[in-house]
This record gives C-alpha cells, sequence and structure tokens, in this order.
C-alpha cells in the first residue's frame, strides 16, 4: 500500500520523467521500475558477456595478424560493456554475486542471437555487421533511457560499438568481393545471421510483455517492431553493395510506407531459443560456469587483500 510520502515521492518521479529528467540512484522509484530495470540491464550485461563466445572461438584461427588484433580488441570491448552494464545494475542495489547466479541458474536471459555457432570465419564479419548493427540500432534508442547509469553508459557503449559494426562489414566486403568461394562464405554467413539478428529486437509489439511499461517509464524509448524496421531499412542497402543476394526473398521497397517490407520471422524458433532450447545454450553457460569457477581463486585473492588492508587500517588506527 502507498503511503502519503510515497504517493508525494511518485508524483515527483512522474513529473521528471515528463519532463525528460534522469532518475539517478539515490532518487525515489516505485518498486517496479527497479525490478524491470534490473531485469532488462543485467540481461543486456549477461548479453554482453556471453556474447564474447561465439567470436572468441576465432581469435586463434583469425586469418592475418592485423584480423586478429583487431578481433582480439573487440571481444575485450564487449567484456567491458558487461562491466559498465553490471555496474550500472548495481547502482539499483542487486549484486553482481546475484546476477551470475540468476544466468548460471536460467532465471536471467541474454540476447538469444549468442545460442547460434559461428562455423566460418565469415561468421565473425556476420556478427560484426549485422548483430553489432543491431545492437546499435537498440542502444542509441537507449541512450535516452531514463535511468541515469544505463544511458550514459549506452552512450559510451554505442562509440564502440560502432567501430564494431564497421570492422565486420569490412570482413564481409572483402570477402564479398574476393574470390567465388569468398563470396559464398559471405552469403553463407548472412543467411544464418540475418533472421537470428531481426530476432534481437525481441516479440512484436503485439506480444511483447514489458513494453508497455517500458514506454510508458521511459526505460524502452522506441518499440521492438519500430527498431527492427529501422535495422532492415538501413541494412538492405547496405548488402546490395556487397552484391550479395537478398537473406529473405519477401525483402521489397514499399513506396507508399517508406519501408522495407520483409518475411515474418519464425517465431517457434525465437521462443526454443530464449527458453533454452537454441542450439548452443548447454554450451554457452557450461563454459560460462567453468570460466567463473576456474576464477574463484580471483575473487578469494580480492577478498583476502581486502581483510589484509582492513586490519592494516585498524592497526594504524590504534
Ligand atoms: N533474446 O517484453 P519483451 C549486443 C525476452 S547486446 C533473449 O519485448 P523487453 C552486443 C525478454 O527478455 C544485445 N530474450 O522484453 C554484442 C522477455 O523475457 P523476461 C543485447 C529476449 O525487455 C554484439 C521476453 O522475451 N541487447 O549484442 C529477446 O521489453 C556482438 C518478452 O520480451 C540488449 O539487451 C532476445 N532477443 O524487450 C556483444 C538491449 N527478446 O525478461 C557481443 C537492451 C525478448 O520477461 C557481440 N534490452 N526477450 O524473462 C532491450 O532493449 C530489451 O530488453 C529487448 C526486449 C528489446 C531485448
Amino acid at each position: 500500500m502507498q503511503t502519503v510520502d510515497d504517493a508525494e515521492q511518485q508524483v515527483e518521479f512522474d513529473r521528471k520523467i515528463a519532463e525528460e529528467q534522469k532518475i539517478e540512484p539515490t532518487d525515489w522509484m516505485p518498486d517496479d521500475y527497479r525490478k524491470n530495470l534490473v531485469r532488462q540491464m543485467s540481461q543486456h550485461a549477461h548479453s554482453e558477456v556471453i556474447g564474447m563466445q561465439p567470436e572468441g572461438n576465432w581469435i586463434t584461427r583469425a586469418p592475418t595478424l592485423r584480423r586478429k588484433a583487431v578481433l582480439l580488441a573487440k571481444v575485450q570491448d564487449e567484456a567491458g560493456h558487461g562491466l559498465y552494464l553490471y555496474s550500472a545494475t548495481e547502482t539499483l542495489g542487486t549484486s553482481r554475486s546475484e546476477m551470475i547466479e540468476a544466468l548460471q541458474t536460467r532465471k536471467a536471459k541474454y540476447a538469444s542471437i549468442f545460442n547460434y555457432p559461428t562455423l566460418t570465419w565469415a561468421d565473425v564479419g556476420a556478427i560484426g555487421w549485422l548483430v553489432d548493427g543491431a545492437a546499435i540500432v537498440n542502444q542509441i534508442s537507449l541512450q535516452r533511457t531514463s535511468y541515469g547509469p544505463y544511458s550514459r553508459a549506452m552512450i559510451r557503449i554505442c562509440k564502440e560499438e560502432s567501430f564494431h559494426q564497421r570492422q565486420g562489414y569490412e570482413i564481409m566486403y572483402s570477402l564479398a568481393k574476393g574470390s567465388p568461394e569468398q563470396k559464398q562464405m559471405a552469403q553463407d554467413a548472412m543467411n544464418r545471421f540475418w533472421w537470428p539478428s531481426l530476432m534481437m529486437f525481441g516479440p512484436h509489439d503485439s506480444d511483447s510483455a514489458h513494453s508497455g511499461r517500458s514506454m510508458k517509464w521511459k526505460i524502452k524509448r522506441q518499440s521492438n517492431d519500430d527498431l527492427r524496421q529501422k535495422f532492415i531499412d538501413q541494412t538492405v542497402p547496405q548488402i546490395e553493395v556487397l552484391g550479395l543476394e537478398m537473406p529473405d526473398p519477401e525483402i521489397k521497397w514499399n513506396e507508399e510506407r517508406g519501408h522495407y517490407d520483409s518475411g515474418e520471422i519464425d517465431w517457434e524458433e525465437f521462443y526454443q531459443v530464449i527458453n533454452g532450447s537454441g542450439p548452443c545454450n548447454h554450451q554457452r553457460l557450461k563454459h560460462h560456469i567453468n570460466a567463473h569457477e576456474k576464477g574463484e581463486w580471483v575473487r578469494e585473492a580480492v577478498r583476502a587483500y581486502r581483510v589484509k588492508q582492513q586490519e592494516k587500517s585498524a592497526e594504524n588506527a590504534a
């Protein structure tokens, strides 16, 4: 039940949202706003961290030293994005270990796209171009999200994501303009990553459980379908420049709408993947759990160091 104090705080919260002011960690906020943010932001952080795995698979097999150095830097950036986002989520009163536990026990999701395998080098290009490309479209919109720490993390992350998208497109361009075998590899990678990239934007607006409240609270600024359309509209001309065949035969410019029409997503596949039965769900979580367990000695060392520091300052104070 809301107390008089809460009611006043609610009015103040609503005013800030209406006036496009940011909500900051020490501000009062409705419980459901906080919970919804923790859900979305922690899942976003998990996506960045799990997202290192498909590309990490190619670091040792990158075709040149330059490609290897660039890919290493990109994968490290994703780790950094995960860390900004975990830190931003911690400002809402949850801990890193609670978030990791939710991921590892499947209570929290991560982006469906990372449950697909990277079969060839061209997949690294397709991920940079399409997956980072889709992530940017979504994240540019989230730069205006109402929660201050999330918005600021997004501004920084978007700058790095544009480099990621360019490096992916450059790989695709080299392959598409290379030998017939290389061009075929690029075509195959794009065909496999096209539909999962469209799924990154979530279910249709009419089936999106959280959109109503998230849009009202300005956590989300544009709807799943609007962002997906934006991505399709900006990517189709890029496919034309590559000289590849469209991954969806129904893609066609619609003069009246001023947008590209496209075919329907396989929603059954989407729900299977987000509910744990995609091609790599098991492998991704297993790898995360193994890496986390192997890193226990680091956490132990940090705890021991903290105790030592506390003992030292107690001695100095005595
Ligand atoms: N995958 O009601 P909605 C990246 C879930 S970062 C998995 O529409 P919402 C960088 C959704 O969580 C990519 N689950 O949900 C990179 C909910 O389930 P829940 C990550 C999905 O939150 C690049 C249920 O379906 N970006 O790629 C997906 O309003 C390359 C109902 O859906 C973000 O996380 C999905 N695709 O809208 C890294 C951006 N879609 O939580 C490495 C921030 C929906 O009730 C390499 N997040 N679900 O159990 C968002 O903008 C939103 O959360 C959406 C979903 C748009 C993803």
